[in-house]
């Protein structure tokens, strides 16, 4: 296993969230954000930790992110790789079993379908390793539906009454829901939030572990690991500010 005596502190880390906070939300990363990671890297060890899966981290961070972070984790750590190399873990659909996914499942295309909205495109269930995500108008919207419905759920709560009825009808499953993003909301099991990415990093011993998050206000789903007693936690509100802060904390 490799031990980071390359870099000038080898037991810090630092991990960063994804949309909002390396990239705009579904964004491409900027060469000036590529740039201060690949300063930042001679000094520490880095990492990334979005809510999305692996295919839409590698089109917003480069198809060789995963070799260009030491640690890459999608679906909060449960898709996981460290120096390019895939990492055990575990799945959403073993843990809940098929029968209880299924009667989820079915209640959401039903309060769907029952939903009044200006516009519904496809993909409202997207079924992923270690979560499913759920979006109202679909992830096959364009960029401008994508905005489109943001704006019209900040003013009618579609995401988080959607949130409310799931929890009621399913509060026996130990489900977490958590809107992230600009259409949709994850759903995994209770403790599958982004600390579940420590796990892979206990082993190596690191004394600092660094957290960069836009989303660390209570219900965010970055507030679990910045506030976690492990972590340093860093709240920013856009890819300028991280690079910002990086700057003065790491003297790059
Ligand atoms: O990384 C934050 C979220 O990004 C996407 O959200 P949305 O498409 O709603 O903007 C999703 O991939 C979501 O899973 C993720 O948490």
């Amino acid at each position: 296993m490799a031990d980071w005596q390359d870099r000038e502190h080898p037991d810090t880390i630092v991990l960063f969230d994804v949309d909002g906070t390396l990239t705009p939300a579904r964004r491409d990363v900027t060469p000036e954000v590529t740039e201060i990671l690949k300063a930042l890297k001679k000094k520490v060890v880095i990492g990334f930790v979005g809510g999305s899966d692996i295919s839409k981290q590698l089109e917003q961070l480069g198809p060789n992110c995963i070799n260009e972070f030491d640690f890459a984790f999608s679906e909060n750590g449960l898709t996981a790789y460290r120096s390019g190399k895939q990492l055990a873990s575990q799945s959403f659909i073993e843990w809940i079993g098929e029968e209880k996914y299924t009667k989820l499942v079915d209640f959401i295309l039903k309060y769907i379908a029952d939903l009044d909205l200006p516009k519904k495109r496809g993909c409202f269930v997207e079924f992923r390793n270690g979560m499913i995500n759920v979006s109202p108008i679909g992830r096959n919207c364009s960029m401008k539906e994508r905005a489109e419905f943001e704006a019209y759920d900040k003013i009618h709560n579609i995401r988080t009454k959607f949130v409310l009825a799931l929890k009621n009808a399913f509060s026996d499953y130990s489900l977490t829901f958590s809107i992230g993003g600009q259409i949709s909301f994850d759903v995994f099991p209770t403790g599958w939030d982004k600390t579940y990415c420590l796990k892979h990093i206990e082993a190596e011993g690191f004394k600092t572990i660094h957290f960069f998050g836009d989303k660390t206000y209570e219900g965010g789903n970055d507030y679990e690991i910045y506030t976690h007693p492990k972590v340093t936690g860093h709240s920013v509100n856009n890819p300028g500010e991280t690079v910002k802060k990086l700057k003065e904390i790491f003297n790059i």
